[in-house]
Protein backbone atom coordinates (compact mmCIF):
# COMPACT_ATOMS: atom_id res chain seq x y z
CA UNK A 1 0.00 0.00 0.00
CA UNK A 2 1.56 3.26 -1.29
CA UNK A 3 1.40 6.25 2.23
CA UNK A 4 0.96 8.75 -0.14
CA UNK A 5 -2.81 9.56 0.19
CA UNK A 6 -1.92 9.17 4.12
CA UNK A 7 1.06 12.01 3.83
CA UNK A 8 -1.38 13.92 1.86
CA UNK A 9 -4.28 13.74 4.19
CA UNK A 10 -2.08 14.50 7.30
CA UNK A 11 -0.61 17.73 5.31
CA UNK A 12 -4.06 18.88 4.35
CA UNK A 13 -5.63 18.56 8.37
CA UNK A 14 -2.67 20.27 9.16
CA UNK A 15 -3.39 22.94 6.91
CA UNK A 16 -6.67 23.30 8.22
CA UNK A 17 -5.93 23.12 11.91
CA UNK A 18 -3.43 26.35 11.00
CA UNK A 19 -6.55 28.38 9.03
CA UNK A 20 -9.09 27.42 11.63
CA UNK A 21 -6.38 29.57 13.65
CA UNK A 22 -5.60 32.38 11.77
CA UNK A 23 -9.31 32.71 11.17
CA UNK A 24 -9.67 32.16 14.72
CA UNK A 25 -7.12 35.96 15.52
CA UNK A 26 -8.26 37.37 12.21
CA UNK A 27 -10.02 40.63 13.48
CA UNK A 28 -7.57 41.26 16.63
CA UNK A 29 -5.01 43.87 16.44
CA UNK A 30 -1.17 43.36 17.78
CA UNK A 31 -2.31 44.82 21.35
CA UNK A 32 -5.12 42.24 21.58
CA UNK A 33 -2.63 39.71 20.72
CA UNK A 34 0.49 40.71 22.68
CA UNK A 35 -1.80 41.92 25.94
CA UNK A 36 -2.21 39.82 29.14
CA UNK A 37 -6.25 40.04 29.04
CA UNK A 38 -6.59 38.16 32.41
CA UNK A 39 -4.09 36.22 34.50
CA UNK A 40 -5.71 32.97 33.91
CA UNK A 41 -4.63 33.11 30.07
CA UNK A 42 -1.89 33.30 27.81
CA UNK A 43 -0.80 36.61 25.30
CA UNK A 44 -2.63 34.93 22.48
CA UNK A 45 0.51 35.63 21.08
CA UNK A 46 2.22 33.37 22.95
CA UNK A 47 -0.62 30.58 22.55
CA UNK A 48 0.89 30.98 18.54
CA UNK A 49 4.21 30.64 19.30
CA UNK A 50 3.76 27.43 21.62
CA UNK A 51 1.74 26.04 19.34
CA UNK A 52 5.04 26.22 16.43
CA UNK A 53 7.15 25.17 19.03
CA UNK A 54 5.56 22.63 20.12
CA UNK A 55 5.24 21.42 16.84
CA UNK A 56 8.77 21.74 15.86
CA UNK A 57 9.61 19.72 18.91
CA UNK A 58 7.54 17.16 17.88
CA UNK A 59 6.98 16.81 14.06
CA UNK A 60 10.69 17.61 13.80
CA UNK A 61 12.79 17.40 16.26
CA UNK A 62 11.57 13.92 17.81
CA UNK A 63 11.64 12.32 14.74
CA UNK A 64 15.46 12.86 14.37
CA UNK A 65 16.10 10.94 17.81
CA UNK A 66 14.67 11.84 21.37
CA UNK A 67 13.80 15.50 22.29
CA UNK A 68 13.01 15.76 26.12
CA UNK A 69 9.78 18.10 26.21
CA UNK A 70 11.87 20.72 28.28
CA UNK A 71 13.99 20.98 25.91
CA UNK A 72 11.29 23.71 24.37
CA UNK A 73 12.60 26.98 23.49
CA UNK A 74 11.95 28.70 27.16
CA UNK A 75 9.61 31.48 26.74
CA UNK A 76 7.12 28.90 24.95
CA UNK A 77 7.77 25.93 27.70
CA UNK A 78 4.91 26.28 29.74
CA UNK A 79 6.15 25.22 32.42
CA UNK A 80 9.09 27.41 32.81
CA UNK A 81 6.45 30.70 33.00
CA UNK A 82 3.11 30.61 34.91
CA UNK A 83 0.37 32.14 32.71
CA UNK A 84 0.26 35.49 34.82
CA UNK A 85 3.45 36.73 33.77
CA UNK A 86 3.50 35.56 29.87
CA UNK A 87 2.60 39.06 29.43
CA UNK A 88 6.23 40.10 30.55
CA UNK A 89 7.61 38.15 28.07
CA UNK A 90 9.73 39.25 25.53
CA UNK A 91 7.17 37.45 22.56
CA UNK A 92 7.38 38.62 18.60
CA UNK A 93 5.15 40.60 16.32
CA UNK A 94 2.22 38.78 14.73
CA UNK A 95 4.44 39.37 11.56
CA UNK A 96 7.46 37.83 13.18
CA UNK A 97 5.47 35.07 14.90
CA UNK A 98 4.00 34.18 11.54
CA UNK A 99 6.91 33.46 9.85
CA UNK A 100 8.42 31.33 12.93
CA UNK A 101 5.06 29.46 12.37
CA UNK A 102 5.24 29.21 8.65
CA UNK A 103 9.45 28.36 8.60
CA UNK A 104 8.42 25.45 11.17
CA UNK A 105 5.73 24.37 9.37
CA UNK A 106 7.75 24.07 5.82
CA UNK A 107 10.33 21.58 7.93
CA UNK A 108 7.27 19.76 9.41
CA UNK A 109 6.17 18.86 5.90
CA UNK A 110 9.47 17.93 4.11
CA UNK A 111 9.76 15.91 7.39
CA UNK A 112 6.28 14.54 6.34
CA UNK A 113 7.34 13.76 2.85
CA UNK A 114 9.99 11.13 3.67
CA UNK A 115 9.30 9.87 7.00
CA UNK A 116 9.13 6.34 7.12
CA UNK A 117 5.96 5.32 9.19
CA UNK A 118 6.86 1.57 9.38
CA UNK A 119 10.32 1.93 10.46
CA UNK A 120 9.07 0.67 14.48
CA UNK A 121 8.89 4.24 15.61
CA UNK A 122 5.69 4.17 17.95
CA UNK A 123 5.04 7.69 17.16
CA UNK A 124 4.77 7.35 13.90
CA UNK A 125 2.91 4.37 13.98
CA UNK A 126 -1.10 4.78 12.50
CA UNK A 127 0.41 8.52 12.57
CA UNK A 128 0.06 8.85 15.84
CA UNK A 129 2.36 11.95 16.56
CA UNK A 130 0.37 14.26 13.84
CA UNK A 131 -2.88 13.46 15.22
CA UNK A 132 -1.51 14.25 19.07
CA UNK A 133 0.00 17.87 17.43
CA UNK A 134 -3.38 18.51 15.64
CA UNK A 135 -5.33 17.96 19.24
CA UNK A 136 -2.73 20.46 20.85
CA UNK A 137 -3.07 22.82 17.99
CA UNK A 138 -7.09 22.13 18.64
CA UNK A 139 -6.92 22.30 22.26
CA UNK A 140 -5.20 25.74 21.83
CA UNK A 141 -7.71 27.13 19.73
CA UNK A 142 -10.23 26.67 22.98
CA UNK A 143 -7.99 28.15 25.29
CA UNK A 144 -7.64 31.53 22.62
CA UNK A 145 -11.55 31.49 22.87
CA UNK A 146 -11.29 31.18 26.48
CA UNK A 147 -8.95 34.52 26.17
CA UNK A 148 -11.49 35.84 23.99
CA UNK A 149 -14.20 35.73 26.14
CA UNK A 150 -12.16 37.69 28.89
CA UNK A 151 -10.78 40.14 26.38
CA UNK A 152 -10.17 43.74 27.60
CA UNK A 153 -10.90 46.36 24.94
CA UNK A 154 -13.44 46.09 22.39
CA UNK A 155 -14.99 42.41 22.78
CA UNK A 156 -15.03 39.85 20.54
CA UNK A 157 -16.47 40.19 17.12
CA UNK A 158 -16.29 36.40 15.50
CA UNK A 159 -15.82 36.46 11.64
CA UNK A 160 -18.56 33.88 10.88
CA UNK A 161 -20.46 32.02 12.86
CA UNK A 162 -23.15 29.03 12.00
CA UNK A 163 -27.05 28.93 13.95
CA UNK A 164 -27.91 25.39 15.35
CA UNK A 165 -29.83 23.08 13.32
CA UNK A 166 -32.60 23.30 15.47
CA UNK A 167 -35.49 23.77 16.78
CA UNK A 168 -35.55 22.05 19.76
CA UNK A 169 -37.02 18.63 19.64
CA UNK A 170 -38.81 16.95 22.45
CA UNK A 171 -37.56 16.09 25.44
CA UNK A 172 -37.74 12.67 26.61
CA UNK A 173 -38.34 12.56 30.09
CA UNK A 174 -36.28 13.77 33.07
CA UNK A 175 -33.96 11.09 34.34
CA UNK A 176 -32.60 7.49 32.52
CA UNK A 177 -31.77 4.64 34.52
CA UNK A 178 -28.36 2.96 33.97
CA UNK A 179 -29.25 -0.63 35.09
CA UNK A 180 -25.82 -1.07 36.60
CA UNK A 181 -22.96 -2.93 34.99
CA UNK A 182 -19.49 -4.29 34.58
CA UNK A 183 -18.93 -1.67 31.43
CA UNK A 184 -15.50 -1.05 29.34
CA UNK A 185 -14.07 2.50 30.22
CA UNK A 186 -11.53 3.90 28.49
CA UNK A 187 -10.27 2.65 25.01
CA UNK A 188 -7.29 1.22 23.01
CA UNK A 189 -7.04 3.24 20.37
CA UNK A 190 -3.30 4.52 19.08
CA UNK A 191 -4.45 6.40 16.32
CA UNK A 192 -5.43 9.25 17.86
CA UNK A 193 -6.32 9.05 21.91
CA UNK A 194 -3.88 10.21 24.68
CA UNK A 195 -2.68 8.14 27.06
CA UNK A 196 -4.74 8.92 30.02
CA UNK A 197 -7.64 7.29 28.05
CA UNK A 198 -5.84 4.47 27.91
CA UNK A 199 -6.20 1.55 28.55
CA UNK A 200 -9.64 -0.09 27.57
CA UNK A 201 -10.96 -1.61 30.66
CA UNK A 202 -13.52 -3.03 32.81
CA UNK A 203 -15.35 -1.52 35.68
CA UNK A 204 -18.15 -2.40 37.53
CA UNK A 205 -20.79 0.50 37.23
CA UNK A 206 -23.62 -0.22 40.27
CA UNK A 207 -27.31 1.31 38.71
CA UNK A 208 -27.56 4.93 38.91
CA UNK A 209 -29.63 7.93 36.87
CA UNK A 210 -28.74 10.25 35.37
CA UNK A 211 -30.00 13.78 33.87
CA UNK A 212 -31.24 13.48 30.11
CA UNK A 213 -30.43 17.08 29.44
CA UNK A 214 -27.32 19.26 31.08
CA UNK A 215 -28.93 22.14 33.61
CA UNK A 216 -30.41 24.69 31.96
CA UNK A 217 -29.85 28.42 32.57
CA UNK A 218 -33.51 28.69 33.88
CA UNK A 219 -32.86 25.65 36.37
CA UNK A 220 -29.85 27.48 37.93
CA UNK A 221 -31.65 30.23 37.87
CA UNK A 222 -34.00 28.67 40.30
CA UNK A 223 -30.80 28.00 42.60
CA UNK A 224 -29.88 31.26 42.61
CA UNK A 225 -33.41 32.76 43.29
CA UNK A 226 -33.82 30.18 46.27
CA UNK A 227 -30.99 31.11 47.90
CA UNK A 228 -28.42 28.92 46.69
CA UNK A 229 -25.22 31.23 46.65
CA UNK A 230 -26.74 32.29 50.64
CA UNK A 231 -27.20 28.43 51.71
CA UNK A 232 -24.04 26.87 53.61
CA UNK A 233 -25.85 23.72 53.69
CA UNK A 234 -25.77 23.24 49.78
CA UNK A 235 -21.97 23.82 49.80
CA UNK A 236 -18.42 21.58 50.45
CA UNK A 237 -16.44 23.33 53.01
CA UNK A 238 -14.17 23.81 49.94
CA UNK A 239 -16.79 25.19 48.05
CA UNK A 240 -17.72 27.30 51.15
CA UNK A 241 -14.43 28.89 51.54
CA UNK A 242 -13.91 29.63 47.58
CA UNK A 243 -17.36 31.36 47.93
CA UNK A 244 -16.25 33.37 50.46
CA UNK A 245 -13.43 34.51 48.81
CA UNK A 246 -14.49 34.97 45.36
CA UNK A 247 -18.06 36.60 46.21
CA UNK A 248 -19.72 35.90 43.51
CA UNK A 249 -23.77 35.17 43.23
CA UNK A 250 -24.17 33.90 39.95
CA UNK A 251 -21.81 32.21 36.52
CA UNK A 252 -19.33 33.92 35.39
CA UNK A 253 -20.36 36.64 32.61
CA UNK A 254 -23.72 36.93 33.71
CA UNK A 255 -24.63 40.54 35.01
CA UNK A 256 -28.26 41.91 36.80
CA UNK A 257 -30.55 43.40 34.42
CA UNK A 258 -33.42 44.79 36.96
CA UNK A 259 -35.00 41.54 38.41
CA UNK A 260 -33.40 39.56 35.72
CA UNK A 261 -29.85 38.62 34.18
CA UNK A 262 -28.55 39.31 31.21
CA UNK A 263 -25.01 37.54 30.15
CA UNK A 264 -22.38 38.23 27.65
CA UNK A 265 -20.65 35.90 24.83
CA UNK A 266 -17.87 38.00 23.01
CA UNK A 267 -19.90 40.74 21.83
CA UNK A 268 -23.45 39.84 22.16
CA UNK A 269 -25.10 40.69 25.14
CA UNK A 270 -28.45 38.67 25.81
CA UNK A 271 -30.73 37.92 28.82
CA UNK A 272 -30.59 34.86 30.33
CA UNK A 273 -32.32 32.05 27.81
CA UNK A 274 -34.22 29.85 29.59
CA UNK A 275 -33.52 26.37 27.64
CA UNK A 276 -29.41 26.68 27.16
CA UNK A 277 -27.39 24.69 29.08
CA UNK A 278 -25.78 26.65 31.81
CA UNK A 279 -22.22 27.69 31.17
CA UNK A 280 -19.26 29.49 33.22
CA UNK A 281 -19.88 27.72 36.66
CA UNK A 282 -17.09 26.15 38.31
CA UNK A 283 -16.87 23.04 39.76
CA UNK A 284 -17.87 23.84 43.41
CA UNK A 285 -20.98 25.70 41.99
CA UNK A 286 -22.20 22.34 39.99
CA UNK A 287 -21.55 20.42 43.45
CA UNK A 288 -23.92 22.81 45.08
CA UNK A 289 -26.49 22.85 42.39
CA UNK A 290 -26.56 19.37 42.21
CA UNK A 291 -27.22 19.41 46.29
CA UNK A 292 -29.71 21.51 45.74
CA UNK A 293 -31.62 19.82 43.19
CA UNK A 294 -31.71 16.38 45.23
CA UNK A 295 -28.94 14.92 43.05
CA UNK A 296 -25.10 14.43 42.78
CA UNK A 297 -22.69 15.09 39.98
CA UNK A 298 -21.63 11.81 38.31
CA UNK A 299 -18.67 9.79 38.51
CA UNK A 300 -16.58 10.04 35.61
CA UNK A 301 -16.97 6.21 34.85
CA UNK A 302 -20.65 6.83 35.55
CA UNK A 303 -20.53 9.69 32.65
CA UNK A 304 -18.96 7.41 30.53
CA UNK A 305 -21.57 4.72 30.84
CA UNK A 306 -24.02 7.16 30.31
CA UNK A 307 -21.92 8.45 27.44
CA UNK A 308 -21.30 5.29 25.17
CA UNK A 309 -22.44 1.62 26.99
CA UNK A 310 -25.63 -0.26 25.20
CA UNK A 311 -27.09 -2.12 27.80
CA UNK A 312 -29.13 -3.50 25.25
CA UNK A 313 -26.10 -4.80 23.55
CA UNK A 314 -23.56 -4.93 26.34
CA UNK A 315 -21.00 -3.22 24.80
CA UNK A 316 -19.99 0.42 24.17
CA UNK A 317 -21.47 2.40 20.73
CA UNK A 318 -19.57 5.92 19.86
CA UNK A 319 -20.67 8.29 17.31
CA UNK A 320 -18.51 9.84 15.08
CA UNK A 321 -18.90 13.46 16.20
CA UNK A 322 -18.89 16.65 13.43
CA UNK A 323 -21.21 19.92 14.05
CA UNK A 324 -23.61 18.30 12.05
CA UNK A 325 -24.60 16.09 15.05
CA UNK A 326 -23.35 18.34 18.20
CA UNK A 327 -22.80 21.52 18.76
CA UNK A 328 -19.09 21.33 18.74
CA UNK A 329 -15.86 23.09 16.70
CA UNK A 330 -15.98 26.14 17.74
CA UNK A 331 -18.01 28.00 15.39
CA UNK A 332 -21.73 28.27 16.88
CA UNK A 333 -19.59 30.91 19.07
CA UNK A 334 -22.52 30.03 22.24
CA UNK A 335 -24.51 27.52 23.36
CA UNK A 336 -27.19 26.31 21.60
CA UNK A 337 -31.17 25.50 23.06
CA UNK A 338 -31.49 22.28 24.72
CA UNK A 339 -32.52 19.18 21.59
CA UNK A 340 -31.08 21.30 18.73
CA UNK A 341 -29.03 18.25 17.44
CA UNK A 342 -31.49 15.80 16.72
CA UNK A 343 -28.97 13.28 16.48
CA UNK A 344 -27.20 13.96 19.48
CA UNK A 345 -28.73 11.12 21.89
CA UNK A 346 -26.68 8.62 23.64
CA UNK A 347 -27.02 4.88 23.58
CA UNK A 348 -28.46 5.08 27.22
CA UNK A 349 -30.46 8.34 26.10
CA UNK A 350 -28.97 10.82 27.12
CA UNK A 351 -28.93 13.85 25.51
CA UNK A 352 -25.63 16.31 24.45
CA UNK A 353 -23.44 14.30 26.16
CA UNK A 354 -20.73 15.85 23.57
CA UNK A 355 -20.80 19.48 22.81
CA UNK A 356 -22.09 22.93 24.22
CA UNK A 357 -20.69 22.79 27.52
CA UNK A 358 -17.82 20.52 29.61
CA UNK A 359 -19.38 18.51 31.73
CA UNK A 360 -18.08 18.69 35.82
CA UNK A 361 -17.35 15.33 37.18
CA UNK A 362 -16.99 14.25 41.17
CA UNK A 363 -13.86 12.17 39.96
CA UNK A 364 -10.25 13.12 40.70
CA UNK A 365 -7.87 13.55 37.87
CA UNK A 366 -5.62 9.77 37.97
CA UNK A 367 -4.46 7.37 35.80
CA UNK A 368 -6.70 4.51 35.01
CA UNK A 369 -5.03 1.44 36.18
CA UNK A 370 -2.16 0.32 33.55
CA UNK A 371 -2.16 3.64 32.81
CA UNK A 372 1.55 4.20 30.66
CA UNK A 373 2.95 7.50 30.18
CA UNK A 374 3.55 7.88 26.03
CA UNK A 375 4.99 9.94 24.66
CA UNK A 376 5.63 12.63 27.36
CA UNK A 377 4.42 12.86 31.26
CA UNK A 378 4.00 16.80 31.04
CA UNK A 379 0.61 15.85 29.22
CA UNK A 380 -1.24 14.33 31.69
CA UNK A 381 1.07 12.30 34.24
CA UNK A 382 2.33 15.41 35.81
CA UNK A 383 -1.50 16.47 36.82
CA UNK A 384 -2.55 13.35 38.14
CA UNK A 385 -3.49 13.92 41.45
CA UNK A 386 -6.83 15.40 43.69
CA UNK A 387 -5.96 18.89 42.90
CA UNK A 388 -7.83 18.96 39.61
CA UNK A 389 -11.38 17.32 38.81
CA UNK A 390 -12.34 15.80 35.62
CA UNK A 391 -14.36 17.21 32.83
CA UNK A 392 -15.66 15.44 30.10
CA UNK A 393 -17.90 15.73 26.59
CA UNK A 394 -16.42 18.51 24.72
CA UNK A 395 -18.36 22.37 24.61
CA UNK A 396 -19.15 24.54 21.76
CA UNK A 397 -15.41 26.03 21.46
CA UNK A 398 -14.15 22.22 21.27
CA UNK A 399 -13.12 21.09 17.77
CA UNK A 400 -14.17 17.65 16.46
CA UNK A 401 -10.84 16.62 16.22
CA UNK A 402 -10.76 16.15 20.06
CA UNK A 403 -14.46 15.59 21.03
CA UNK A 404 -15.04 12.31 21.92
CA UNK A 405 -16.37 10.03 24.67
CA UNK A 406 -13.58 9.00 26.24
CA UNK A 407 -11.31 12.18 26.03
CA UNK A 408 -10.52 13.23 29.57
CA UNK A 409 -10.28 17.15 30.34
CA UNK A 410 -9.34 18.65 33.97
CA UNK A 411 -9.52 21.72 36.10
CA UNK A 412 -8.84 23.29 38.91
CA UNK A 413 -12.26 23.41 41.05
CA UNK A 414 -12.61 27.23 41.05
CA UNK A 415 -12.00 27.48 37.31
CA UNK A 416 -15.18 29.19 35.69
CA UNK A 417 -13.55 30.99 32.48
CA UNK A 418 -14.09 27.79 30.91
CA UNK A 419 -16.60 26.47 29.03
CA UNK A 420 -18.40 24.39 31.74
CA UNK A 421 -21.52 22.84 32.68
CA UNK A 422 -23.41 20.92 34.76
CA UNK A 423 -25.27 17.24 34.30
CA UNK A 424 -26.54 15.57 37.22
CA UNK A 425 -27.02 12.10 38.43
CA UNK A 426 -28.60 10.19 41.86
CA UNK A 427 -28.39 6.88 43.35
CA UNK A 428 -30.57 4.46 42.07
C1 LIG B 1 -6.27 19.11 28.62
C2 LIG B 1 -7.11 21.33 28.38
C3 LIG B 1 -6.20 20.62 30.48
O1 LIG B 1 -4.82 23.31 28.38
O2 LIG B 1 -3.71 22.50 30.05
C4 LIG B 1 -2.55 22.14 25.95
C5 LIG B 1 -4.42 20.84 27.11
N1 LIG B 1 -1.93 20.43 27.11
N2 LIG B 1 -1.22 22.04 25.87
C6 LIG B 1 -4.37 22.37 29.03
C7 LIG B 1 -3.00 21.14 26.72
C8 LIG B 1 -0.84 21.00 26.58
C9 LIG B 1 -4.67 20.94 28.59
N3 LIG B 1 -6.05 20.52 29.00
FE1 LIG C 1 0.17 23.44 25.05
Amino acid sequence: MTLEPVRAEIAARLHEARERTFELIAPLSDDDLHRQHDPLMSPIIWDLGHIAHFEELWLVRNLEGPVEFGEMPGVYNPFEHPRKVRGKLQLPSLDECREIMDEIRARVLRRLADVDFGDGNELLRDGYVYNMDLQHEYQHNETILQTLQLKQGMPYRARRRYAPPGPANGRRGDMVRFPGSRVVVGTEDRRAAYDNERPAHEREVAPFSIRVITTTNAEYLEFMRDGGYETRALWSDAGWNWLQEARVDSPKYWMRDGNDWCTRTMDRVESVQSDLPVCHVGYHEAEAFARFAGKRLPTELEWEAAARWDPSTNSTRDSVPSPANANIDQLSFGTAPIGSYPDNWSPLGCYGMIGDVWEWTSSDFLPYPGYKTFPYAEYSEVFFGSEYKVLRGASWATRSGVARSTFRNWDYPIRRQIFSGIRCARDD
